[in-house]
Formats: C-alpha cells, structure tokens, sequence
C-alpha cells in the first residue's frame, strides 16, 4: 500500500519518514487514484501524489484534487459539537449536544408524529454512511422524509435509465475502453472542467481519429475541441435529440437486427419523430441545419460510438425525456452491451453512483429496491430485524421537503452531508424554511452556509478519517482508506448515527464498532436488488483494482460492461420511449428576453465550502462572475470586468461580467459555487421534472441592468 509507482513504471520509495496511504480522491465521481502523504512520527496530512497505475484516472488529478489534503487538517474545521445560544454558537460536549437533539427530537414526535423530522441526506460520504442513513431516517426516527442532494444530481439521469434500460448503472462499460471508441457524443457536459481527468481517454480515441460531438450552448474547453459543436439554445435538448433520431432512421443508420430483436416501441419511436426534420429542429434548437446533419452522419457511421451527458441535459424540467432520447441513439445504434460503445452519464460526486442505491432517496431501499414494492419491504425490514408494518411510507423529493417545511408538516430536519441554503434553487424558499424550523442539525466538518442556521452543529469527520467504499462513475466499487484519525472530536457519520439512534431508544438497530461491519449488513441488503454488491468484499477490491456491480456471488467476476444479453427491464428488452417536445419551464419573455443557465468551473466544487476554503483555488477564481457574449454586453454597454445587475422574476444579484465569444448571444452563465449574497440560486426556477423531481437548474428567464 505504501509502495509508489511513477509515470515511468518505476516503483519509488517513498520519502524518509512519511508514509503514503492509498486513497481516492474525495471530489468528483472520477475517484481519481492518490496517495496521500503522512508524516510518519506526527501523523499530520502533508501532501498527495498521484497514483499512476490506478487503471481509470493513471496518474491524473485536476487543481481540485491536488490541493484536497489541505483541507482535512483546515484551520476552520469544527472541533467539537457547537450549540446555538442566544443566537451564537457555543462549543459543547457530546453529551450535551445529544441531550438537545434528544430532547427536541422526542418533543416534536410527540407532538407531530414521527413525521415531523426528516433527514437530508448527501452522497459525498461512503456507501456505508449513505446506507447508514436511510436506515437512520426509517429505524431510529421512523419518519418517512427523507431525500438527498443527488436529487438535485443524478435523478435525472437515474429515471431515464430506468425508462430505457430498466437498470440505473451511470455507466454501460468501463473507462478505459474509451480509449477504443470512434465517436463520442457529448451532450451537456464540461469534461474538461468537471470531469478533467477522463480527457486523457478522449484525447488517445481521438489520437486515433475518433470525432467528438458536443451540445452545449457554449464553447466549452470540450466543445472547443469538437468536430461539431452544436450550440443549442438552453433548454431544447428533446428537440435536438429527437432531430439527431429522425436523420438515423431517415437515412438507414438504424441497426435493425439489434433493434427488432433487443428493443420495444420503435415504430412508435419512428413515427414520433417524423416531424423533426433538420429545418424543424434547426428552428427549434437554433442550431444550424448543416450542424445538425454533419453531427448525425458522423455519429451515424461511426462503428463504435458512445453517447455520454451531465447535468446540461438533465437539469431540466424535461430531464428524464432528455436521457431517454439520447439513449434512444445508443440503442437506435445497437451500441450498448459491445465494447468500447454504449452510454453513459457523468456521474457527479464522489459517490453519486453508490449513494444513490441504497436508501437516501425517497422512495428508495438498499440494492436499489423500491418501497413500493412489498417484496423489497420485507426482505429489508428482515435485514434490520424491524417488522414490514413498521417501514415508513415513501416520503418527498429534496426540494418538496422544503414546502412540507412551509406547510408545517415538518418541524425538525437533520442535514447529513449537503448545504442546501447554497446548492437547492430559488433560495429565498429555502431560507425561510430553514428559519421557519422549529429545530435543525447540521453533521458538517465546516460550518456550512446550511449550518449557520443550524440549532445544532455535529463535528463529522472528513473522507480522509474513515474507512468505507465509493463506487465510481463507471459503477466500480472501490475503496477509501483512513488516512489519520479524526482531528478534534469529530466522529464519523456512523457513529454520530449510531450514538443518536441509541438516544431514540433504537440503539439495538445500530450496534456498529467499524466501517466494515456496516459493509458486511450493507452487502445482505443489496442481495438480490439491482445494485447487488453482495460479492463484493474489501479484500477483493483491493487485490483487483475495484470490482463492477452488479456482483451477486462472490465467485462472480462483477459487470464492467452492462446490458451484453439483456437489459434490466422485466421483459429484458430496451424500451424507445417517444417524446413531445416542449420547452423551458421558464422560457424568455419581453419582459425576461434572455436565458440565465448556471454550473461550474474547474476550480470549485458544488456550494464551495471546501473549495472556498483552498487558497490557491480562491486566487485562480475568488467570485461569480456573469459569462455572457460581447454582442449581448454591448446592449447593456458593459465592459468585461464592469457589475451587472442580473434579475430573474425571483430576485436579482450583482455580479461581475465577463466577456467570451464562448456563448450564445442569448445566454448568461453563473456559476453556482458561492452562497448568500453570492448564490446565484437566489434566481434559479424551481419548476420539476414530473417524474425524477430534478429543478432546472439549467434554464430561466433573465433580465440585466448595468450598475
Ligand atoms: N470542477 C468541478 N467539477 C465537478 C463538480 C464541481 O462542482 N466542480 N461537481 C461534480 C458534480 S456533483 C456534477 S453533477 C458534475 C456536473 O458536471 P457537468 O454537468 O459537466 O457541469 P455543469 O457545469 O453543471 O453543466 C454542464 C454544461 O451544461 C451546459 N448547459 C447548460 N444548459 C444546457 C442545455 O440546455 N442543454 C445542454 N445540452 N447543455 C446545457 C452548460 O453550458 C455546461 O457547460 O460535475 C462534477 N465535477
Ligand atoms: N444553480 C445550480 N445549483 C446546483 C447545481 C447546478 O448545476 N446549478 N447542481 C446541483 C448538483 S449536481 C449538486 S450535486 C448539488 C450539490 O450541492 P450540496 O449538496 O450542497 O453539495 P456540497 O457543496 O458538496 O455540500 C456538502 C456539504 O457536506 C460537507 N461534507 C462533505 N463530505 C462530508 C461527509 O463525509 N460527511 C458530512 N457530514 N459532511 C460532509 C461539506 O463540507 C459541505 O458543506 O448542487 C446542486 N445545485
Ligand atoms: S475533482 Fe474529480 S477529476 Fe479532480 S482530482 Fe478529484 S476526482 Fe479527479
Ligand atoms: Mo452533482
């Protein structure tokens, strides 16, 4: 584990007197492989190296990921439990914290029923800690809220798979093959920015005359790299796409064999698609009608081809519809289940894929099982030794939690891992449902902009304290490492768990010593389900770099590649749902003429309470800023660098402009990882996705003023 190996295959010593502990990344779902570097007689986090021979990320980090180290001993990490006083927080014992919680837990089920908490949950922490808390919220405190910020993620993406493929793997092969595809089809994604390390797959394809296709409304350090770049209008997605199936049917790039014998619907398919011609979804899209046709003869004739998207597309109000008409396109293709082919979304945290499996999510039990189905119920309730009557009911998605706040239904909430008062949208909700709660927890190691509202906050500990898994973009489960013990008197997640649920009267249901006898009842649980892990153990993902779900034995080899015989659909055949097109929840109006859309940069994570806190990240991008076109600047006669008032029909912010020819003459683009004054989710819609309950995030109506 301590052993070294450079870019040149030589294996290093490591340096006198520290030691080099094998871990991931604790960012993104790239997982990228590190090492981090302990001093050996102090045990203090010194620095990173990255790992070369970690098969998916060999050798590559981004800003992010090297300066990650600096945040685990960070002077501003909470040390002890903090408790809210006469409006100020004071430092307190365990013990006392928990007689709070304890009390004000116990006062508001008593008066509201057990419903009146929620939890709110994250998937930054392990697979263990994101199956902890589901269990957490239906066992100790019996509610039935409780969602998770991968709503605000990976829902999307999980529905649509879900229509299409029956299975919810980000994934359909594993990374490396990339490196043998002849066309990447790159829908609303930065790869460079938010998944820079999978470049390097993109760049070997490419050495190799592979074409690379990118739909973003702007010129992305990806899209400008691209063969075509189709610069859509925010929000038109499931015009284009169905634009991209109607030239693949009209033009006999359809792979019937796959097609007749893997797929259901496509004459329904063919005939929904009928209407959009190049010239119809040309003036849907505002692409041009060339690009459109360039883009689907190359991906067309491509033998094999991989269609991949993020959040671009699936933070709309049609996000489920997007991923099932460009999934449509793999499958149109017959690409999904061969080698180097096949779809995949990008995963955004570090454990989107795993965190999203088991539990955190509303409606969802371990292994990917539904509450809904009685089956599920029982084999779980059996797991954790509670009788099925006791199982909560479904409960709300993330954003709905925060208006059963405002209706009064809830009354105690528990955030575990997200800070929503930066990162949900149309803030001011969300402010005042935070105010409007009678008590609130907050388990974070920094005092999050979430935490400020927080009664109480708990000290957990950092990825680096704790040991569990991850199971990364590709659907590979794999391992972190304990890289020193918890600073202060933060505990791991678990164990502040395990210590609440011991003050509800549950404690027998949370008897865990270690991270590990957690996995061992976890693997039980995702027996059977979708997402089985049962064959996975930590010793197999070490001595095999990572071992792909599903793996129901533990003689089974695991899955890299999807779907090879047969999707996850009962019947075992792919569906081709057909989609209407429709546009934003909010498009542009007189009176709102442009589009606001919001992201990242490569130098920030999410609501940045890490990132903000890296000082060389801070230099390279300290503020927001309001990406817009020369030409749509010279309207407001701004100069780059000048404030501009940006205005949506919820509330405004000012911010710095910066001019790019990179974008559309009719779109803005913040980024979103700063909070209060700063967050530009203060404007952002909250209009949901009917089916995956995802906010679009990606499109509004905007309006400027130059200050
Ligand atoms: N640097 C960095 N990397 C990250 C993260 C981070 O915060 N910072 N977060 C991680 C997480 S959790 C996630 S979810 C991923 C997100 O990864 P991405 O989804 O790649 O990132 P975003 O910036 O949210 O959006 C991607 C692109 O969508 C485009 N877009 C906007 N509107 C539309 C539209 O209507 N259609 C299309 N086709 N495109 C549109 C934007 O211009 C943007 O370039 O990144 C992960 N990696
Ligand atoms: N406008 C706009 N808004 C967006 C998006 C967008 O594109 N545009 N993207 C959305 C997306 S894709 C996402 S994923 C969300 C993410 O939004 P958030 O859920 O707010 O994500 P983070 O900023 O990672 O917040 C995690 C918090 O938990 C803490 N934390 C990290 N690890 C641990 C741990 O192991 N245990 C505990 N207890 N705490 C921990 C961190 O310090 C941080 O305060 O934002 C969404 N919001
Ligand atoms: S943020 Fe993502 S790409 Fe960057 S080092 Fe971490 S895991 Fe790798
Ligand atoms: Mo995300």
């Amino acid at each position: 584990m301590s052993e070294f190996v450079t870019k040149a295959g030589v294996k290093n010593l490591h340096k006198p007197g520290e030691k080099l502990i094998t871990t991931h990344c604790c960012y993104c779902g790239m997982q990228c492989g590190m090492h981090i570097r302990v001093n050996e007689k102090s045990g203090h986090v010194v620095g990173v190296e990255p790992r070369y021979d970690w098969p998916v990320t060999r050798g590559k980090m981004c800003p992010k990921g090297v300066t990650a180290y600096q945040t685990v001993e960070h002077e501003e990490r909470i040390l002890k439990p903090l408790i809210k006083k006469n409006g100020q927080f004071v430092e307190s014992s365990w013990e006392e914290a928990l007689d709070v919680i304890e009390a004000n837990f116990k006062k508001l089920q008593n008066e509201s029923g057990k419903d009146a908490l929620s939890v709110f949950g994250g998937v930054s922490m392990t697979n263990e800690k994101c199956y902890l808390v589901g269990k957490y919220a239906r066992v100790a405190l019996g509610t039935r809220f409780i969602d998770y910020n991968g709503r605000f993620c990976m829902s999307s993406a999980a529905g649509g798979f879900l229509k299409t493929l029956g299975t919810d793997r980000g994934s359909t092969l594993p990374w490396p093959e990339l490196e043998h595809t002849d066309c990447f089809f790159i829908a609303g994604s930065n790869t460079a920015e938010c998944h820079p390390t999978s470049i390097q797959w993109l760049w070997k394809a490419k050495d190799k005359g592979a074409k690379l296709i990118v739909v973003d409304p702007r010129e992305t350090p990806t899209a400008r790299v691209a063969d075509v770049h189709l610069d859509l209008k925010p929000g038109t997605d499931s015009a284009l796409a169905n634009g991209m199936l109607h030239i693949l049917i009209k033009e006999g790039y359809v792979d019937e064999e796959y097609v007749n014998e893997r797929c259901n619907n496509y004459e329904e398919l063919k005939k929904s698609t009928e209407k959009f011609t190049p010239e119809y979804t040309s003036k849907m899209t505002g692409v041009s009608i060339e690009k459109i046709i360039k883009a689907a003869h190359i991906y067309g004739m491509s033998p094999r081809s991989v269609v991949m998207f993020a959040r671009g597309v699936e933070q709309q109000r049609k996000g489920v519809d997007n991923v099932t008409l460009y999934t449509s396109m793999a499958l149109l293709r017959g690409q999904i289940g061969k080698f180097a082919s096949g779809v995949a979304t990008f995963t955004g945290q570090g454990n989107g894929q795993g965190g999203r499996e088991h539990g955190q999510k509303a409606d969802l039990l371990p292994g990917y099982r539904k509450l809904t189905d009685p089956e599920a119920v029982k084999y779980i309730s059996n797991v954790w030794g509670i009788d099925p009557s006791e199982m909560p009911k479904p409960g709300v998605s993330a954003y709905e939690m925060f208006d059963e706040i405002m209706k009064g239904n809830i009354r105690g909430m528990h955030v575990i891992c997200s800070n929503p008062a930066v990162s949900a949208p149309n803030l001011e909700h969300i402010w005042k449902a935070f105010k409007k709660l009678d008590f609130l927890v907050v388990s974070d190691f920094f005092l999050s902009e979430t935490a400020q509202f927080a009664d109480v906050v708990l000290p957990a500990t950092t990825w680096a304290e704790d040991e569990g898994t991850t199971t990364n973009l590709e659907g590979r489960v794999i391992r972190i490492r304990k890289v020193r013990e918890p600073l202060g008197e933060s505990q791991p997640d678990w164990e502040i768990i395990n210590r609440i649920a011991e003050r509800m009267g549950k404690g027998k249901y949370f008897p865990y010593k270690s991270a590990g006898e957690i996995f061992e009842e976890f693997r039980v649980a995702t027996k059977g389900g979708k997402a089985d892990y049962y064959g996975i153990t930590y010793d197999r993902i070490d001595k095999e770099d990572g071992v792909f779900w599903p793996c129901p034995s533990e003689d089974h080899p695991g899955t890299p590649t999807m779907f090879v015989d047969s999707f996850g659909t009962p019947d075992g055949k792919a569906n081709l749902p057909s989609v209407e097109w429709q546009e934003a929840g909010e498009p542009p109006t007189n009176d709102f003429p442009h589009f606001l859309t919001t992201g990242r940069v490569v130098y920030h994570y999410l609501s940045g309470v890490q990132t903000r806190r890296v000082d060389f990240l801070m230099e390279q991008c300290p503020e927001p800023f309001a990406e817009m076109h020369p030409a749509l600047a010279s309207k407001y006669n701004l100069q780059d660098g000048e404030m501009v008032r940006l205005i949506t029909p919820r509330s405004h912010m000012d911010v710095k402009t910066r001019i790019t020819k990179a974008i559309r003459k009719d779109t803005v683009f913040v980024p979103y990882h700063w909070g209060k004054e700063l967050a530009v989710n203060q404007l952002t819609n909250a209009c949901l996705d009917p089916i995956s309950r995802m906010p679009e995030f990606k499109v509004c109506s905007l309006k400027m003023e130059k200050i």
